[in-house]
């Protein structure tokens, strides 16, 4: 079995409800545990476009899926919660987008896979919720505390847990 992080974000519509959903369809789907779940998070949008806040959380699992076979498994399960990447544009609003942060330590670059995922040291609204989870996992020799600590997460809100 691998260790992988995914993060997730979605700004339109019952983000909270369908991470739930999404999170099972992903154990189901990726013969994947759930060993790790952050918080949902309430964050600015990132990326320079004016549209509503985004939700953000991440989740460690382990799976037996090679990586590859993880993103496709990913994909498939954001177009089933409604995700039309033809109609949206780049960092735009969207119904669940999953993002496979880190895949064990491997390190790749393909057309449709890098790995780790190349803008995570950028964006506190995945910084937040990882360090939550797996504040000293080493990715490409950085921890997540270490990357938070040289980003602002300005306007970030940890939501209640649902009750
Ligand atoms: N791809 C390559 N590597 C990976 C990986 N490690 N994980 C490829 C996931 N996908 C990977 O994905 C485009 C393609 O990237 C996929 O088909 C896959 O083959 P995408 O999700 O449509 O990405 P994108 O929108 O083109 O770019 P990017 O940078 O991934 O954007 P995001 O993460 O989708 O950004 N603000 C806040 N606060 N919270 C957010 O969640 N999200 C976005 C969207 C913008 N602003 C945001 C948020
Ligand atoms: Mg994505």
């Amino acid at each position: 079995m691998a260790s992988a992080l995914i993060a997730l974000g979605g700004n339109v519509g019952d983000v909270r409800s369908r991470f739930r959903s999404a999170i099972d369809a992903i154990c189901r789907q990726a013969q994947a545990r759930l060993t790790a779940r952050s918080s949902d998070y309430e964050t600015p949008p990132w990326g320079g476009i004016e549209q509503p806040a985004f939700i953000n959380a991440c989740i460690a699992i382990e799976t037996a899926l090679a990586p590859h076979a993880l993103l496709a498994t990913l994909l498939d399960i954001e177009r089933t919660f409604g995700r039309d990447r033809a109609r949206e544009t780049r960092w735009g609003p969207r119904t669940l987008d999953l993002d496979l942060i880190a895949y064990d330590d491997i390190a790749l670059a393909t057309p449709e896979l890098t790995l780790p995922h190349p803008r995570l040291f950028e964006r506190a609204f995945v910084l937040v919720p990882l360090v939550e989870i797996a504040p000293d996992r080493v990715i490409a020799g950085r921890s997540p505390r270490e990357a938070l600590s040289r980003v602002s997460s300005d306007g970030i809100v940890r939501l209640p847990d649902p009750s």
